[in-house]
C-alpha cells in the first residue's frame, strides 16, 4: 500500500535524522562520577578523572555536592594553580551545579571552602570544538540532554506515523 510506504519512508527519514543528530549530542559529565564534587582522598583524583576524557563544545559538567559543604568557583589559571580562593571569576554556591561548556580552551574550577582546593578539589578542563565524532573517553555518559532529545524524536516519529497512516 502506498500509504504504508509513505509512512515507512518518513519513519526512515526521521530515524536517519535522529541518527545523524545523535553524533553531535551533548554529553553530561558528572564531575568525579560517583565520588561527586568533594575534597578527594587523593589530591590527584580530579586530574586523573579528566585525563581519560575529551570535552567538547556543548557538553555539560555536573558538579554534585551538598549546598554549604562545597561550592564551584570559576577561576583563572593563576587562581587555580595557587588555590587563591579570593580571586574568583564567579562562585556558584548551590549544588548541584550544571555548567555548559561554550568556549574552547582551558577552563578552571575549584572549591573555595578552606583547604578544599589545596586538598585537590580543583578541576582543569580543556574544551575542544565539536567535531561531530561523538563523545570519546572511557566513560559511558548517560546524558540527560540526549535522553530528552531522544524522547522528542520518539514523539516526532509517533506523530509522523500517525499523520501518514
Ligand atoms: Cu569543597
Amino acid at each position: 500500500m502506498a500509504r504504508i510506504s509513505m509512512a515507512q519512508a518518513v519513519t526512515a527519514l526521521v530515524l536517519s535524522a535522529a541518527t545523524l543528530l545523535h553524533v553531535t549530542y551533548a554529553v553530561n559529565y558528572t564531575v568525579g562520577d560517583t565520588t561527586g564534587w568533594t575534597r578527594p582522598s587523593d589530591s590527584t583524583f580530579y586530574t586523573t578523572w579528566v585525563a581519560s576524557k575529551t570535552f567538547r563544545i556543548g557538553d555539560f559538567l555536573v558538579f554534585n555536592f551538598a549546598t554549604g559543604s562545597h561550592d564551584v568557583a570559576i577561576v583563572t589559571v593563576d587562581a587555580y594553580n595557587s588555590c587563591n580562593v579570593s580571586n574568583t571569576i564567579q562562585v556558584l554556591p548551590t549544588g548541584p551545579v550544571t555548567l555548559s561548556l561554550n568556549t574552547t580552551g582551558e577552563h578552571y574550577y575549584m572549591c573555595t571552602i578552606a583547604g578544599h582546593c589545596a586538598g585537590g578539589q580543583k578541576l582543569a578542563v580543556n574544551v575542544v570544538a565539536n567535531t561531530a565524532s561523538g563523545p570519546s573517553g572511557s566513560t559511558t555518559p548517560t546524558s540527560a540532554a540526549s535522553s530528552s532529545r531522544g524522547l522528542t524524536f520518539a514523539f516526532l516519529i509517533v506523530i509522523v506515523i500517525g499523520l501518514f497512516c
